[in-house]
């Protein structure tokens, strides 16, 4: 594992490609399920270009009204379905936090799709860390300090890649510039998923 900041920790190679394929099969079950919806910001309305489902016992939405996690899709009115095993298995190596998480946010990138500079601060636990798992294309990801206009760094995450944002590096800004097309074949139409596992409440 390569440390990139206090608290940054990457993982390049986490998981093997048959590892890869397995988890994307499971995550055919979820997307069944809870089919990604496009997200929007609050107040303007402007969508996102990533879309967006959840697995998990809570799930981070975006609309006109705002940020929040609920416990159902917020289309179908449906709970989330489960966390596949290998998620879960991947917070219990990696997170380092005696606690499970309670959500996990499934991203998609198409090629074009990108995630501005933001913080992540939706949760009342920021004790946590966040786990992030990155599957398909490979993507520029910047990252700065907890001041917006605080330098940035960037780092390529490719398919099987893992980061985990804790300690110090919790409230960092950070965003994905883009997607390096065609650098994958685990996807079949190409683009990038990305798997983010999060704590919500503080426990106990
Ligand atoms: C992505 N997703 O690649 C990234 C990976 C998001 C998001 O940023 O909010 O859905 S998770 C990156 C992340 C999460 C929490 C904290 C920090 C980074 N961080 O402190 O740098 O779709
Ligand atoms: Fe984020």
């Amino acid at each position: 594992a390569i440390t990139l900041a206090p608290g940054l920790v990457y993982h390049p190679g986490y998981l093997s490609r048959p590892e890869q394929e397995a988890l994307l099969d499971s995550l055919r079950q979820v997307l069944h399920d809870a089919p990604l919806y496009t997200p929007r910001m609050p107040r303007s309305g402007k969508p996102f270009s990533v879309r967006m489902t959840n697995c998990g016992a809570l799930g981070w939405v975006a609309d006109q009204a705002g940020y929040r996690y609920q416990p159902h899709h917020p289309e179908t009115g449906q709970p989330w379905p489960a966390m596949p095993p290998r998620v879960l298995r991947a917070w219990e190596d990696l997170a380092g936090y005696p606690h499970p998480p309670e959500a996990c946010l499934v991203n998609y990138y198409a090629e074009a799709a990108k995630m501005g500079l933001h913080q992540d601060r939706d949760e009342a636990d920021f004790d946590a860390p966040v786990v992030s798992l990155s599957l398909g294309d490979t993507a520029v990801f910047r990252y700065g300090g907890t001041q917006r206009g605080d330098p940035t760094k960037s780092v390529k995450l490719a398919s099987g890649d893992a980061i985990v944002f804790g300690g110090e590096s919790r409230l960092i800004f950070h965003g994905i510039d883009r997607l390096q097309r065609g650098s994958s074949t685990l996807l079949p139409d190409g683009g990038r998923i990305n798997l983010t596992l999060r704590r919500v409440s503080a426990p106990g």
